[in-house]
């Protein structure tokens, strides 16, 4: 079993979460912060048999799109940093980490 870890944008997270569920995929939604643009975005966690991993990153990648964001000049970056200068950054679709899972309970 593998736990895929899959961070989308936050306006992708609903489209993403219900596309999984349909797919048979149990799902966890945790709102999160990026580290880099200070922005919310979302984690979602998913537990899966190994022959699925490929399957559920799939679905995940057809409903994240990318992102275009200009982070105006003086906007604060992550570590306290500030821009003196327009940074556009290319956000997305999905970051996604495929994990091994070592034990998995329901109790
Ligand atoms: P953020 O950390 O807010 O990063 C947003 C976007 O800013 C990134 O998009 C990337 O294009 C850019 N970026 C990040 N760090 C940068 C840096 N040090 N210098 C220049 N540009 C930088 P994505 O790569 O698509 O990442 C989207 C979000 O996924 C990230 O939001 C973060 O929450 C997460 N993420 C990405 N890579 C990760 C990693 N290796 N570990 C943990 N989380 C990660």
């Amino acid at each position: 079993m593998k736990l895929i870890v899959a961070i989308v944008n936050y306006d992708d997270a609903g489209a993403v979460t219900r596309a999984l569920t349909k797919a048979g995929f149990s799902t966890t939604k945790l709102a999160t912060t990026g580290g880099f643009l200070l922005a919310t975005n979302a984690t979602i966690l998913t537990g899966v048999r190994d022959e699925r991993v490929q399957e559920a990153i799939d679905v995940i990648r057809a409903h994240s799109k990318s992102r275009k964001q200009v982070v105006p000049p003086a906007s604060e970056l992550g570590s306290g940093v500030f821009s003196g200068i327009p940074v556009e950054v290319t956000v997305g679709g999905a970051t996604i980490f495929v994990v091994d899972v070592e034990r998995f309970e329901r109790v």
